[in-house]
């Protein structure tokens, strides 16, 4: 018997998949079919699958083709199922002409000609693309440009800012530009803000009535009436309204935060974050565009200590401020909390150099996460004997914001996602960051 083996994501599956499988079929008399795992493709750069790696097993076995269906999770995996299956021949489309050589040491490697005009990519955007408008003056507006890149079904379709000086060449070319954010939105079915905290509200509450999806940075707004307000509105008006802390939407943060919700370090009583950039607060005038420590940080230092802590400290908050020479710009703050259960502390600093570490610390053991922890693709969980310490890596990519285009895209689209910033913290956030804090 001839065993051919061929692996694929076949995210919905279509015509060029299927005459793959039956040419690699008649290649052999049993076929092996290895389907990619959601963590595999995300390693290897295809994040935009769109069904869950059980639908696409379900499709491949309907087709009847597939004699063993098996899941690809990991970079070699390859070598282990030739050898294991004892297959004589590997086999894919010649889009991958050459990548598979190496594996004529285990068996006859054969590329069968890719169906052309046709993909998954396709498929997944029939409806036309979505157009995104850009708000904003700061150098995160050029990496959410550069990121969109890798977001398949997404087009840039203007921005409107108060500065042109830290943005790319492309944005500045006037096709891009807007005179006003009402000529922006008339262009775009989605709008991300990434404009001074100050101007978020009015600009939020604009898209809003104008039928525009918003990705806001955090704050959305700068107090808890304005949030309540455009919250109430995206409802009523059946839209999107995101919050943007990109560390929300990165792999290894996210699997920290199951590990520590499943209680791998016992009940945590603390969790501790820092997070600084250092700018020259001494200079006369900050640029108006520059956000001030609070703003700047602290959504993101927040976000563990509400989404691990919960939101209700009402037993006790406290600030500490360090403001610059004209006592118009908060250098460096740390914020001290008392909750049910625990306490938590974030340091935030434009002005300031300092460690910017979390440590989520428990009854069995602590979480420790190294600087840069909110673009981290690494964690330890640490234990009195170090011995049984654990090491955490997920590949995490252009710091996190193409998988946070990704969520919102497919929150706007009705795709399988969920908002994973609760309302809740949205809210508490502003409650520390904001006018109110
Ligand atoms: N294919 C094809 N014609 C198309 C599209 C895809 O012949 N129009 C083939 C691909 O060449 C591949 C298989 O169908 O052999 C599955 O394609 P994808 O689902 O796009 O997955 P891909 O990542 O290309 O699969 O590690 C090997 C890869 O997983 C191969």
């Amino acid at each position: 018997m001839t065993k051919v083996i061929t692996y694929g994501t076949y995210d919905f599956l279509h015509e060029g998949h299927i005459r793959l499988l039956k040419r690699a079929k008649e290649l052999g008399d049993y076929l092996i079919v290895g389907v990619t795992a959601e963590d595999f493709d995300m390693a290897r750069g295809k994040i935009n699958v769109g069904q869950s790696l059980m639908e696409r097993v379900e499709a491949i076995r309907q087709t009847g083709l597939a004699d063993r269906i098996i899941v690809e999770e990991y970079e070699g995996q390859k070598i282990d199922d030739i050898r294991r299956y004892e297959a004589d021949i590997f086999t894919v489309g010649s889009d991958w002409l050459g990548k598979f050589d190496y594996l004529n040491e285990y068996c006859k490697v054969v590329y069968l000609d890719r169906t052309e005009g046709i993909s998954s990519t396709d498929i997944r955007n029939n409806s036309q693309k979505l157009r995104i408008g850009l708000v904003g003056e700061t150098n995160i507006v050029n990496k959410f440009k550069n990121e969109c890149r890798y977001v398949n079904g997404i087009e840039i379709s203007g921005i409107y800012a108060s500065t042109l000086e830290s943005l790319d060449d492309d944005l500045k070319n006037l096709a891009m530009q807007c005179d006003s954010i009402e000529d922006l939105l008339v262009r775009s079915d989605a709008v991300y803000i990434a404009s001074k905290p100050s101007e978020h509200y009015s600009q939020v509450m604009t898209a809003l009535k104008a039928g525009v999806h918003v990705l806001c940075e955090s704050p959305i707004t700068l107090t808890i009436r304005q949030f309540e307000e455009v919250s109430r509105m995206a409802v009523d008006r059946n839209l999107v309204l995101m919050d943007g802390i990109k560390t929300a939407y990165s792999l290894a943060f996210n699997r920290m935060m199951l590990l520590i919700k499943s209680g791998v370090i016992g009940d945590v009583l603390s969790v501790d974050t820092t997070c600084t950039s250092l700018i020259d607060i001494n200079e006369k005038a900050l640029p108006s565009h520059i956000w001030n420590s609070i703003t700047a940080w602290g959504p993101t230092a927040l976000l563990p200590v509400f989404m691990i802590m919960g939101t209700d400290y009402s037993q006790a908050v406290r600030f500490s401020k360090r403001l610059n020479n004209n006592d118009d710009f908060d250098v460096f703050t740390k914020v001290s909390f008392i909750f049910e259960d625990g306490v938590a502390s974030i340091k935030v600093g434009q002005g300031v150099k300092s460690e910017g570490e979390m440590v989520v610390s428990g009854t069995k053991g602590y979480i420790y996460i190294p600087a840069p922890w909110w673009k981290t693709d690494y964690f330890e969980v640490r234990y009195e004997n170090p011995s049984d310490n654990k090491r955490y890596f997920y590949q995490l990519e252009g710091e996190g914001i193409r998988y946070e285009i990704l969520s919102f895209f497919n929150l706007i689209k009705g795709h399988r996602s969920y908002n994973r910033i609760s309302k809740e913290i949205s809210r508490q956030i502003i409650e520390i960051v904001g006018q109110d804090g």
